[in-house]
């Protein structure tokens, strides 16, 4: 690690105001010379401010799961972020675009913890459930732009998400046919093995990197497992579908714009 804490702390309070106020800021961690460490260090911080407003911690994502994104980054490791209550939007909910700086939707699935998580415990051990979901992520970097120090000090874009109906998990997970629909049109689509080839890696993946940082999946919490598609920007008044052929459908609306804004 090379960040001092009070530098930690600034990045943290720099990526805060820019979620805030919704107005998006050059890339901070690595030109500060953050490593990755330095960077969840960052997240964790921010993070921190949110829980220190109120908002509780419901879970885990795993950001770029696929490898067309880990390609477009150089990276050859997946991220991960944290989820707060304040993030979740109900099945079939609104969010207000104007809330967010460039906000933009992917097809995920989600996993539920059945209880707290042990490094080894296995998949079947552990989820108690499958459900499709929505990200919404919204990179707090102008022109969604970031080195990979960046994107973890900014929680991974983490900004919102929805989950669909639970069930229990099937028997296979790997490749399942994915859409991304807005206004009832496939804007995106793609299978559950983008997600390194089986969701259930993702799982496994989580484990072991929150673990590498003393974080554990909590009974209850969910796990976003990744994107099945490339992420589509979202605008006002949109109606959005994540479609996991299998598992059914998680959905949200934007509301529509008003006054010239959103
Ligand atoms: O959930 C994700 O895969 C996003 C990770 C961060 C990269 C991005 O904002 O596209
Ligand atoms: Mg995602």
């Amino acid at each position: 690690m090379t960040l001092h804490p009070e530098q930690t702390a600034e990045l943290a309070a720099r990526l805060d105001e820019a979620a805030t106020a919704r107005t998006p800021i050059p890339q901070v961690a690595a030109a500060a010379g953050a490593d990755t460490d330095d960077a969840y260090a960052v997240q964790e911080a921010l993070v921190g401010l949110r829980l220190a407003r109120g908002e509780r911690p419901v879970g885990l994502k795993m950001g770029l799961t696929s490898h067309a994104k880990m390609a477009q980054m150089g990276v050859s490791e997946v991220i991960w972020g944290r989820l707060t209550d304040a993030m979740e939007v109900p099945d079939g909910g609104a969010v207000d675009t104007a809330a967010y700086i460039h906000p933009r939707v992917e097809p995920e699935v989600a996993f539920l913890m059945a209880r707290d998580v042990e490094p080894g415990d296995s998949f079947e051990e552990a989820v108690a459930a499958v459900a499709p979901a929505l990200e919404l992520i919204d990179s707090r970097y102008a022109d969604f732009r970031f080195a990979l120090a960046d994107v973890i000090a900014d929680n991974t874009s983490a900004a919102a998400f929805t989950v669909g109906a639970w069930q229990p998990p099937p028997a296979g997970l790997a490749d399942l046919p994915v859409r991304l629909e807005i206004d009832g049109e496939a804007v995106e689509s793609g299978s559950t093995a983008a997600i390194l080839g089986d969701p259930r890696r993702a799982f496994e993946e989580a484990v072991r990197l929150a673990d590498r940082h003393g974080v554990r999946l909590r009974k209850g919490w969910v796990l976003l497992a990744g994107a099945a598609t490339a992420a589509v920007p979202l605008r006002p008044g949109a109606q959005v579908r994540a479609v996991v052929e299998g598992l059914g459908a998680a959905a949200l609306h934007a509301l529509p714009e008003r006054d010239g804004r959103g």
